[in-house]
């Protein structure tokens, strides 16, 4: 395996002094490692922190260094055909791409496809690219190959991290604020609130995991929630869908800072709409906790703001749990679209499971709790 001092100090070498990505769980040691040497900027989505490497080659001439999971290929798609590809500006990118689903290794149904497609994808749009060995000598080869390319032909190279290629490092991050509540106390008091006929439609990572733990826990049923596994970012328009099909039902979307922020365009679609019974609550952590805790923008700007202007019809903040379940009552009681933020520390059980029911599953039973008037 690579140890990450290693690896980034390879990259210094070839003059690599801008990186900067969506955090990865395969990538989080590298990543975090270049985060604590002052790599500090987390885009908002892939396809943004291409856009602003790309922005820093025209500035300095120097060739940068992105990181993102293939969850998040899709997003890089659109800049990498038009904006960075050799026939369009033809600027170089190093581009670390963190390979869940490889093929060798067990991993969940949404990394199952990215996975298995990943080296075709990169083959369909004709990009150069190396599998990363853990070997410290052939990776050394390898980054001297990616350079040697992108010198005699700028255009952006790929680098694929399988599993456990980089070796444990421990993140110090940056202080962030901390508040009393956990994202899971915080989803424990709101699924005590909602009403047994509330859809509620929850984001990627640990709360999609915990949603279904609660749910376990008081002996729920699975039915009432759709687990939005993949596809960072969307789960605020799934529940949009819901919402305007099945308008006499209350529509909850849980969403997390960072999937906001990947996709903030939502909010204005929400606004527009103004769908009576779509009520958004926002677990803001100010951090991408289920992928190792990086630091979204999400302690610094003012997300009740952003919804207002978008056309939310109110909005609502705490910071503790006391004043949450009475917070809770107004907002389950206010016409949507509303926004509930709910300021939280960082943290999870270490013994968090994964949903036992496959993505079709949840499916079937989500549709026919929906289909029941
Ligand atoms: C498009 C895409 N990019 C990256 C990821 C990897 N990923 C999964 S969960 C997550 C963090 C989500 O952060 P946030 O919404 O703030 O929720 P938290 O984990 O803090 O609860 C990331 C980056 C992904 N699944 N999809």
């Amino acid at each position: 395996m690579l140890k990450p001092a290693f690896f980034y100090e390879l990259l210094e070498r070839k003059g690599v002094e801008f990186m900067l990505g969506v955090p990865d769980s395969l990538l989080k040691h590298f990543g975090s490692f270049a985060f604590d040497k002052g790599n500090d900027l987390i885009a908002a989505n892939e396809g943004g922190a291409l856009a602003i490497a790309a922005g820093y080659h025209l500035a300095s001439g120097k060739i940068p260094m992105i990181y993102l999971q293939n969850s998040g290929f899709g997003n890089i798609v659109n800049p990498l055909t038009s904006l960075v590809d050799e026939e369009v500006y033809s600027i170089p990118v190093l581009i670390m791409v963190g390979w869940r689903g490889h093929p060798d290794a067990q991993d969940e149904p949404q990394h199952i496809k990215p996975g298995k497609t990943q080296e075709e994808q990169l083959k369909a749009l004709q990009l150069p690219y190396a599998i990363l060995s853990g070997d410290e000598a052939l990776a050394q080869k390898q980054i001297d190959t990616a350079f040697e390319v992108m010198n005699t032909n700028p255009a952006p190279y790929v680098l694929l991290v399988p599993p456990k290629t980089f070796e444990e490092y421990s993140f110090e991050g940056k202080e962030i604020a901390s508040y009393s509540l956990k994202r899971e106390e915080a989803l424990e008091q709101i699924i005590q609130k909602l009403g047994e006929k509330d859809i509620i439609v929850s984001t990627t990572g640990k709360t999609s995991r915990e949603l279904f733990e609660l749910r376990e826990k008081y002996g729920h049923g699975h039915q009432r929630d759709f687990l939005t596994v993949g596809s960072m970012g969307h789960a605020s328009q799934i529940a949009l869908g819901i919402a305007m099909e099945k308008k006499g039902r209350p529509v909850y979307c849980i969403d997390g800072d960072g999937a906001m922020i990947m996709h903030m365009g939502a909010l204005a679609i929400i606004g527009d709409q103004k769908p009576k019974n779509f009520r958004h609550i926002l677990v803001n952590n100010g951090a991408h906790e289920s992928v190792g805790g990086q630091p979204t923008a999400g302690f610094n700007i003012d997300f009740r703001k952003i919804a207002e202007g978008c056309g939310y019809k109110k909005t609502m903040r705490v910071e503790d749990p006391e004043s949450l379940g009475k917070t809770l009552d107004e907002f389950i009681s206010t016409e949507g679209p509303v926004l509930l933020e709910i300021m939280t520390r960082t943290g999870a059980r270490k013994d968090l499971g994964r949903p036992t029911l496959s993505p079709q599953e949840n499916k079937q039973n989500f549709m026919k709790f929906l289909s029941e008037e």
